[in-house]
């Protein structure tokens, strides 16, 4: 099988799985497991922040952090696309009690403009705002990225405003990689950030929240209290320190793979893309044949070996990875053309 679904689906590597087995391992409730210790450590310094915690997931990394940045009743400014609004199963207002504002964030890019316009004055019939939450690279934007400049201006205003930014790091190293710039410096301009050594880096679990002391001291006490309170969790922390010394630079063939994707899809009848758009791992595309529609398409394509997901009822979402090649690329091109012109 071809799996396009996500760079979720990558497989831990053999230097991994040799290290999760060597791995110095200890009760990491009482803060006592070495090896856990060591990777939030570096997380934190490859954010440029005070301290690391070490989560379960993504998902859990989001829900920890709303639940240590706000209090049940809050209103946190999210895009209405981001993974944390669209995608965690509603957690936010379930477990955090939190009340999301939904600003447009349709491009991938979310608009200082809006954040601003989302500001409330101070009212007895309002909530009180405490959170901006940004993603980038932006999951359903395409894997677009935000640069520090757009940060900058909404982590400002941000400030001004009171307000604590929170960023969805998922796949910061992807707009790392492609920007040539290092991910503290997009870091830098939100107070927590979580990011995934699961995805393209291709650890088999996990995901670091990265933030201030005193923002982490609560974020533990917020994993706990969600049952993330993990023991002898090294073995799996071992394979994130793999992840974050040795497999970010590779994550440039996965853009170049996706850019030749996706040029070739745009050359395809049938197929509407945004070419400008594909700036990291991810390719989004419409299908815009008569009666061909997402969920027909991609039972064709699982047909001929080619796993992708849909987005909607005529869109498709294929991300490259580690386990993805030109050859892999060209067979599905070569399936694709065949489905539009059945
Ligand atoms: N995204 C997954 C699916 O959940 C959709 C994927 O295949 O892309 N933030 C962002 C931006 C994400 O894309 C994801 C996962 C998460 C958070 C959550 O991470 P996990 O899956 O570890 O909970």
């Amino acid at each position: 099988m071809i799996d396009l679904r996500s760079d979720t689906v990558t497989l831990p590597t053999e230097t991994m799985r040799q290290a999760m087995a060597q791995a110095e391992v200890g009760d990491d409730v009482y803060g006592e497991d070495p090896t856990i210790n060591r990777l939030e450590a570096l997380g934190a310094q490859m954010m440029g922040k005070e301290a690391g915690l070490f989560v379960v997931s993504g998902t859990m990394g989001n829900l920890v952090a709303i639940l240590a940045h706000t209090h049940a009743g809050d209103e946190i400014i999210v895009g209405a696309n981001s993974h944390t609004y669209y995608c965690e199963t509603g957690g936010l207002a379930m477990l955090a009690g939190v009340m999301p504002r939904l600003i447009d964030d349709e491009s991938g890019i979310i608009e200082p403009a809006a954040v601003k316009a989302a500001l409330r004055p101070k009212d007895i019939h309002f909530p009180q705002t405490r959170l901006v939450c940004l993603e980038n690279t932006h999951a359903r934007g395409g894997g677009v990225i935000t640069t520090p400049a757009q940060m900058r201006d909404i982590y400002e205003l941000a400030q001004e405003n009171n307000l604590k930014v929170h960023l969805d790091g998922a796949r910061i190293f992807n707009a790392a990689v492609a920007t040539g710039i290092a991910a503290k410096e997009f870091a830098r301009y939100a107070d927590s950030v979580m990011f995934c050594l699961a995805k393209g880096l291709s650890a088999p679990v996990g995901s670091l929240l990265t933030g201030s002391k005193e923002f982490i001291e609560r974020a533990r006490i917020a994993r706990k209290l969600v049952g993330g309170g993990m023991r002898q969790a090294g073995v799996l922390a071992a394979a994130g320190i793999i992840a974050l010394e040795s497999m970010i630079e590779r994550l440039a063939e996965d853009h170049a793979n996706a850019r030749y994707l996706a040029e070739g899809l745009a050359t395809l009848k049938g197929i509407s893309l945004q070419l400008e758009r594909v700036q990291t791992n991810i390719v989004i595309f419409n299908l815009i044949k008569p009666g061909l529609e997402a969920g027909k398409f991609l039972a064709s394509l699982k047909q001929k070996g080619i796993l992708a997901n849909s987005m909607s009822p005529t869109s498709v979402r294929m991300v490259t990875h580690r386990h993805i090649g030109r050859a892999e690329i060209d067979l599905t091109l070569a399936a694709v053309e065949e489905i539009l012109a059945e």
